[in-house]
């Protein structure tokens, strides 16, 4: 698709609004504490393409409107009428919910989510799916999947084992217990977390240190760190020495050190 330097903000679920290249996705059904509906997905999927091809994006912050910063898949929408087919699950996450968190990896920017509350089930995968979280001391990361019979999906599989190890992983799956944002900053399941009136002016100030880091170091080093989950350690150094490679041939590296040396 061709370059853009626009973005459209006309959705129903959803606010986009950029400055600078940091661009804000809200997820906007506060009356369901942001919960995925059929809808919200569809719109997901349009604004991430256009800011998959806007010109001059450096990054890419996720959150919620009102108290909550996602419920998670919208039960209601799994009302099935007596006689009606249910759906399919498995095409559920196969359409919706795997695409949504591919695109956050592939992304060459950071993604932080700023959780402002609540993020239950898909959206506590979908926070966990970013690169940097941080999270207000008392919101909380709730996994009901297991009340509901359910696994984790948005690849919380995936990113829960890894954050904080298998024991913690499967309580918290099996058992279902709420995880607060200080809880979860202890356990390395997010980056930070902050008290309430502290919470924007933190977002801000890692938006602006994100921003100020040369763009090609971030989007290699995120390429990086992702990798080096599957890969051996041989492998690894080998990606190590390409992307730094390509890092190293980046005029502002060799500013920067320019500057270093004249104690700038
Ligand atoms: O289906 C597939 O495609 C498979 C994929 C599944 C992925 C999943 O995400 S499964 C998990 C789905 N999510 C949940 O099970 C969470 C359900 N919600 C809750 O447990 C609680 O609402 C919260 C712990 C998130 C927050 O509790 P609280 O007390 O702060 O708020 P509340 O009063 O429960 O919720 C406020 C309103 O939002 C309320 O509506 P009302 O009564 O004011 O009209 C509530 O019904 C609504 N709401 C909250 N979560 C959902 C929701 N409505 C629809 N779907 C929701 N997930």
């Amino acid at each position: 698709m061709a370059p853009s330097t626009a973005l459209s903000n006309a959705y129903e679920c959803l606010q986009v609004t950029e400055n600078e290249g940091v661009v804000q996705l809200k997820l906007s059904r506060p009356d369901r504490l942001n919960a995925f509906s059929k809808t919200m997905h569809v719109e997901l999927k349009q604004a991430l393409k256009e800011i998959e091809r806007f010109v001059g994006l450096r990054l890419l912050v996720l959150t919620g409107d009102g108290r909550g910063f996602c419920a998670g898949q919208d039960l209601e929408e799994r009302r099935i009428p007596e006689g009606q087919p249910k759906p399919d699950l498995g095409d559920s996450l196969k359409n919706t919910y795997s695409p949504l968190v591919k695109r956050l990896r592939k992304l060459p920017v950071p993604v932080v989510a700023a959780v402002n509350g609540v993020a239950a089930g898909a959206g506590a995968s979908l926070a966990l799916a970013c690169d940097i979280v941080i999270a207000k001391r008392t919101a909380k990361f709730t996994f009901p999947f297991s009340y509901l019979g359910l696994i984790p999906d948005a690849g919380a599989t995936s990113t829960l084992v890894r954050a904080v190890g298998q024991a913690r992983a499967m309580a918290i799956v099996m058992l279902g217990e709420v995880v607060t944002g200080e809880q979860a900053a202890e356990w390395g399941l997010i980056w930070k977390a902050v008290d309430e009136e502290d919470f924007d002016a933190e977002i801000e100030t890692c938006i602006n240190n994100l921003t100020n880091r040369p763009a090609l170091g971030l989007e290699l080093a995120k390429r990086s760190l992702y990798r080096a989950m599957d890969n051996d350690f041989e492998s690894q150094l080998e990606l190590e020495s390409q992307c730094q490679k390509l890092a190293g041939r980046n005029p502002l590296f060799w500013e920067k050190v320019q500057q270093f040396l004249d104690k700038k």
